[in-house]
């Protein structure tokens, strides 16, 4: 993994030839392996040591997950990755656990069974970067925003004077990519093939956006955010911006749209857009500007890198899958929509025979709405059972929960969750409203356990 530290190390120097896609538009990885296929490898990885034998899954074309001895790609079990296998992730500060996504622009998600701690440690939290990391800024407290456009007051606070000046906030939110859940899509979407860590849930610690806003004074025709950061567009020219997206004033003025600069008690670190970034919970995270530098008030929606097209948006009018978007009815994504995941076991967990029931943790989310329940199944589906909720801490905390539920015999299981959204609206069995850049895919989570 020498090679891959290297080139994690290095990246900020490097120049494209070409302008790479951006926004989730990297092209689907060579070699045609799924990533329901790499992800399975990556936990069988991790469990070999203490469960023996693992038990792989895999999918097929129509995305419902088959037994191992009918699927192709994914090594057996154990070991070192292969070449084409998951690459794990090496970069300071992470865990190997994570899988790497993209090298250049550096995308890495976290294998559901890491995310199941209440918050979610730094270094298993998920990176999503659309162009160079920028060198870690040296003089933190000097760091400087501005806000400006449809304001009275444009404003230019370096980070010592935001904490000086404002009432800090701590609430832990989930952050989650546009595009988790991506991999589910048939036929496949464009962009980094998430499955469910495309997510995290950490405790952000910063000034709410809105009273900062408020100090610069919002003018009546305040009506869009436009984001920008310090991080080089991939290809080091420096006229276009690596993402700038933005949202209506209504969802900056939340109470828990924040301008960030810690993260679990820790200053924020440089990989996660320290010193500043904005955190905007239940939205998707690429409103989540890292290495802010500038907030632009328009009297518009705004139309920066990753505002236009099919880019962070949904059909109005279902497509047929992998037909051509007519963008004209396109809709910003906005809430993302309900997910459940099963942190422990992981897939592939083996259990003694004779294993009657098996104790089930996970977690759950839902944008902008409550988590009204969540089940499980052993049986794909046919009868669930409810599982015990967690109270979140704060609005946009997750909902861990527990279950414990039984295994009539010994054999092989797939477990499954869903949840349910306070709206009422269940995760899908199968990736729904498909779209060329598959957002929006939160189809069930299943894992393979085997009894015996
Ligand atoms: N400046 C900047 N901010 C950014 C991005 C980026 O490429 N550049 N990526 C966004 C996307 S798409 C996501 S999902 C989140 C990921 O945050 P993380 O890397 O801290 O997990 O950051 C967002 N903020
Ligand atoms: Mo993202």
């Amino acid at each position: 993994m020498g090679a891959m530290r290297r080139n994690a190390m290095t990246r900020q120097t490097e120049r494209s030839p070409q302008d790479l896609p951006l926004d989730d538009q990297e092209p689907p990885q060579p070699g045609g392996i799924s990533r329901r296929g790499l992800l399975t490898s990556v936990s069988l990885a991790g469990l070999g040591a203490t469960v023996g034998a693992s038990v792989p899954l895999s999918s097929n074309p129509t995305g419902i997950m088959i037994p191992s001895a009918l699927a192709q790609g994914a090594p057996a079990s154990g070991g070192a990755a292969q070449p084409s296998g998951p690459q794990p992730l090496d970069y300071p500060g992470k865990e190997k656990g994570l899988v790497v996504l993209g090298e250049r622009p550096l995308v890495a998600e976290t294998p559901e069974h890491l995310l199941d701690d209440e918050t979610t440690p730094m270094s298993k939290f998920f990176i999503r970067n659309n162009g160079q990391i920028p060198e870690p800024a040296a003089n933190p407290d000097a760091w400087k925003l501005t806000i400006d456009g449809e304001v009275n007051n444009r404003l230019e606070l370096t980070l010592a004077e935001l904490k000086s000046r404002f009432q800090p906030k701590t609430y832990r939110m989930v952050l989650e990519c546009g595009g988790n859940g991506r991999s589910f899509f048939q036929p496949q979407a464009r962009g980094n093939q998430w499955a469910n860590g495309g997510a995290g849930c950490a405790e952000w610690t910063g000034i709410p956006l809105g009273e900062v806003l408020q100090a610069a004074g919002l003018k009546d025709t305040a009506k869009y955010t436009a984001h920008y950061g310090a991080d080089p567009h991939l290809s080091g020219d420096t006229t276009k911006e690596s993402l700038s997206r933005g949202m209506p004033i209504a969802k900056a003025l939340e109470p828990h749209s924040l301008i960030v600069y810690q993260m679990n008690g820790e200053p924020l670190p440089n990989i996660h857009g320290g010193p500043l970034r904005l955190v905007i919970p239940g939205w998707p995270g690429s409103l989540s500007h890292k290495w802010l530098t500038r907030i632009t008030i328009r009297d518009r929606e705004h139309d920066g890198q990753g505002m236009t097209g099919t880019s962070y948006r949904v059909p109005n009018t279902p497509m047929v899958p992998g037909g051509k978007a007519d963008e004209k009815d396109f809709r910003i994504l906005e809430s993302m929509p309900v997910r459940s995941i099963i942190t422990a076991p992981a897939n592939g967990t083996r259990l003694p025979a004779g294993t009657r029931e098996v104790a089930l943790r996970g977690t759950a989310w839902a944008g902008d709405l409550t988590v009204s329940r969540v089940d499980v199944s052993t049986d794909a589906g046919q009868t669930w059972t409810q599982a015990t909720l967690a109270p979140p801490r704060n609005r946009y905390d997750w909902s861990r929960w527990t279950a414990t539920i039984p295994l009539p015999s010994d054999g092989y299981f797939e477990i499954w969750t869903r949840a349910t959204d306070s709206n009422g609206k269940m995760q899908p069995p199968v990736a729904h409203n498909w779209n060329p850049q598959g957002y929006g895919g939160n189809t069930m989570h299943r894992v393979a356990v085997l009894v015996g």
